[in-house]
């Protein structure tokens, strides 16, 4: 039994996507980028295929889960589960106008032509927002279309916004918050599911570590119950008394959100010596 994962064959999500695997434990090599590899240690094969064919695949059951930007998801809406978001290739679809346009509400763009690639996901929301507007349907290079008088506006993704500045745009509706996500197919055999579970505890123990810190302290004993209160560790705290009396070792886990929070209360209750360590895999 093999679990087939699609992933992106080269473009932003092929680096991440192979990276997560590497930190789930498992191995693969496409030294010479092949089209499918077989993973080292986990009976997985990988295959490389442009993002937009992974929903067809996952679905048709080629392959059986998938690395995939929910942008894709969702426009392609295949009949397929998502069933992890993955923290990489963050975006939002968004709408986006000529910088000078006096654009006040969504109603503005009643009656203009849209330039997208995006035609399901922008015909919803002008559709939820009772908007009737041309759609203009191109597969790349969409940020130019106003410039070159094929069309008002524009739906695409957007990260930095710095592609949208240079092509004199603003952004003024976004449609899509995205990340990439796991996708699997509705119907796997019980040996997969078992195979996607065991993908899915590595997947968690792997994201889990990442918003969490080690840390490390010496703390005078007469502090101790104060240092205890603020950090919360997996149970409490590890304490272990050093060799200068009066003083421990105080060991916990910190989460990244209220780090910073946590070491000035450290601090004013007189830690010293503070260490905070990556964290490389974490199973609660
Ligand atoms: O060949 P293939 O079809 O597989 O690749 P592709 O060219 O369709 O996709 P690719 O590699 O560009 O993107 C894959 C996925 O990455 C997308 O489906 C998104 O889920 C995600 N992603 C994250 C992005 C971006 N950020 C992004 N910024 N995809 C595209 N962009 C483009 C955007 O289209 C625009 O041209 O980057 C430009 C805007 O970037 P900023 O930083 O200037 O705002
Ligand atoms: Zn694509």
């Amino acid at each position: 039994m093999m679990l087939k994962i699609a992933v992106q064959k080269s473009g932003r999500l092929y680096e991440n996507s192979l990276q997560l695997l590497k930190e789930c434990g498992i191995e693969i090599n496409n030294g010479n980028r092949q089209l499918k590899a077989v993973a080292f240690n986990f009976p997985m094969e990988v295959y490389f295929l442009r993002d937009d064919d992974i929903p067809q695949y996952v679905f048709d059951g080629v392959a059986d889960v998938g690395f995939v930007g929910e942008n894709v998801v969702y426009e392609k809406n295949k009949d397929i589960e998502v069933v992890n978001k993955l923290s990489f290739g963050r975006c939002r679809l968004s709408i986006a106008v000529p910088k000078n346009m006096n654009y006040k509400s969504v109603a503005d763009l009643q009656n203009l032509k849209i330039a997208t690639s995006y035609t399901t996901l922008l015909q919803n929301f002008l559709d939820a927002n009772k908007v009737n507007a041309e759609i203009h349907e191109i597969s790349g290079s969409v940020e130019i279309a106003p410039g070159i008088g094929l069309a008002d506006a524009i739906c695409d993704l957007v990260s930095s916004g710095s592609t949208l500045f240079t092509n004199g745009l603003k952004e003024v509706e976004v449609v899509l918050k995205s990340e990439a996500v796991l996708v699997a197919n509705k119907n796997l055999s019980t040996e997969n599911k078992d195979l996607l579970a065991n993908l899915l505890m590595r997947i968690d123990a792997v994201k889990t570590a990442k918003n969490n810190k080690y840390i490390l302290l010496n703390a005078p004993n007469s502090q101790l119950k104060n240092i205890a209160s603020v950090l919360p560790g997996m149970k409490s705290p590890t304490i272990v008394p050093l060799a200068e009396s009066g003083w421990s070792s105080v060991q916990s886990v910190v989460n990244e959100s209220d780090f910073w929070e946590i070491i000035e209360k450290l601090k004013s209750f007189g830690a010293e010596g503070i260490l905070v360590v990556p964290i490389e895999k974490m199973i609660l």
